[in-house]
């Protein structure tokens, strides 16, 4: 969704960078241009008058020009204050309190439904909160009830609804439940309409004084464009919202809209929603988001993913097959299946440092290579995934015939991960100790031998 600011930004960098001398005046014209890309990346003009007026004082000092690298320096100034415009540190959510009371508010379609079970799944995968429940408060919508409690079952979140129209009541009894069950926290669903009315407002006000919510969350499209500096100030003035969650950051809207929203209403973006999935959510880490617009990358963020992507047991399984020269086609079909569960590789290649000058970020990942290459090993028999030397060609044509594929793509695989075996048995016997797992597969459908996975 950054790529708009960032590809601008990118370049007015290289530009800077390569000229050798930096004055005043090119200083001036990198502002400008700065200035212009926030601007066409929709970030609201208040906005950018503040954040240029902050770089261009920083920036035009003597300090900067008669430092060591001046362009660095001033590259260095953008990049910080970029990460306070985005709001310094990260925080999610105060998670003293138990149970936690938090409420979903937005428009229509925003993304609250969606963005309720993510923050149950998060807060019960990633902080220890055992039981959630998910209260469903929105009467409006006809399907909005069963669609939270099918979700609900999904992140195996409690839920409770009542089949009335008292949308306050229902929030009213889902916090009565606290009473009967140990709920370490509880999040409300509420109803959105297309434009902020006053109908749905005075709702939301009659629930906020009926439950002593800790979070009052303003759930906003990132493609909602201009008009989300407005919807951010009215929730906030009606309401007093605790933070923000910003949705379908995955899609292409420029997105500097929803980033003003933040300033708007003067509170943190705490969560941005990054796909449908219910694991497609991320803490919102300006450090990091900064990183990633102006094409430095975000380690941190790939590292963690990486950790998530494969479990801890099953890399060690993979590392002790890797270090007896074991390496089976399970193991290769594992690896793969972890990269996949780290999310879609073409963003994953945005998050290291220097891609774009690699020129990776225009790298075509084939992700269709990668299904048809699983689906091939899944078509093999256990005991041919352990010994792929038995695959003779009426094999072959079997599991070319089981996954949709040809003989020639299976005779393809076989080469591959044979090479990729021997490499890895030469590894081993030269640093002994193997590991670095997961990643460093050679040869993986799709994106064969390339450094750094
Ligand atoms: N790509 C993408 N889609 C999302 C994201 N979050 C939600 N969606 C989709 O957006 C649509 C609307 O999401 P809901 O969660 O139903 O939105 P809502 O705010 O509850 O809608 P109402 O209850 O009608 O006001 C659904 O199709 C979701 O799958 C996201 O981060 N990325
Ligand atoms: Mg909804």
């Amino acid at each position: 969704m950054f790529d708009v600011i960032s590809n601008k930004i990118t370049d007015v960098f290289r530009r800077i960078t390569g000229t050798g001398t930096i004055t005043e005046k090119n200083i001036e014209d990198a502002l400008k241009e700065i200035r212009m890309s926030l601007l066409e990346a929709d970030v609201n003009y208040k906005v950018v008058k503040s954040f240029m007026d902050s770089v261009k004082q920083k920036a035009m000092g003597e300090a900067v020009l008669r430092s060591v690298s001046p362009d660095q320096q001033f590259i260095k100034i953008v990049h910080d204050e970029l990460v306070a415009f985005l709001g310094d540190t990260a925080s999610p959510i105060n998670l003293g309190p138990r149970p936690l009371l938090i409420m979903l508010i937005g428009l229509q379609g925003s993304g609250k439904t969606t963005t309720a079970a993510k923050l149950a799944h998060y807060l019960k995968t990633e902080k220890d909160y055992g039981s959630v429940l998910l209260v469903a408060a929105d009467t409006y919508r006809p399907a909005a009830r069963e669609q939270l409690e099918t979700l609900s079952k999904q992140v195996n979140a409690a839920y409770y609804t009542e089949p009335h129209n008292d949308a306050v009541k229902i929030a009213q009894n889902g916090y009565n439940e606290r009473g009967n069950h140990h709920y370490d926290a509880i999040i409300f669903d509420t109803a959105g309409r297309l434009h902020i009315d006053e109908d749905m407002i005075a709702e939301l006000k009659r629930m906020k004084e009926a439950i002593p919510f800790h979070e009052i969350i303003l759930v906003a499209d990132s493609m909602l464009g201009q008009e989300s500096v407005n919807v951010a100030k009215n929730f906030n003035d009606a309401l007093g919202i605790t933070g923000l969650i910003l949705t379908k950051i995955d899609g292409d809207a420029r997105g500097g809209a929803a980033l003003s929203m933040k300033h708007t209403a003067n509170v943190p973006i705490k969560f941005m929603g990054t796909g449908e999935k219910i694991d497609r959510f991320e803490v919102f880490h300006p450090e990091r988001i900064a990183g990633r617009i102006l094409g430095m990358g975000d380690v941190v963020t790939l590292v963690e993913k990486a950790a998530r992507g494969v479990t801890e047991e099953q890399a060690k399984k993979t590392a002790a097959n890797f270090r007896k020269g074991n390496f089976t086609l399970n193991d290769f079909l594992e690896q793969m299946q972890a990269l996949k569960n780290m999310g879609p590789l073409d963003e994953m290649l945005k998050m290291i440092p220097g891609a774009d000058k690699m020129g990776l970020s225009n790298v075509n990942i084939d992700d269709k290579q990668m299904k048809r290459t699983e689906a091939i090993i899944l078509s093999m028999t256990p005991r041919e995934r352990r010994n792929p030397d038995l695959i003779d060609p009426s094999r072959k044509a079997r599991i070319a015939k089981g996954s949709g594929t040809k003989t020639e793509e299976i005779s393809r695989l076989l080469k591959q991960f044979n090479a990729a075996k021997k490499m890895m048995k030469s590894m081993s016997k030269r640093r002994h100790g193997g590991g670095g797992l997961p990643g460093g597969m050679p040869g993986i459908g799709g994106f064969g031998g390339r450094p750094g996975f």
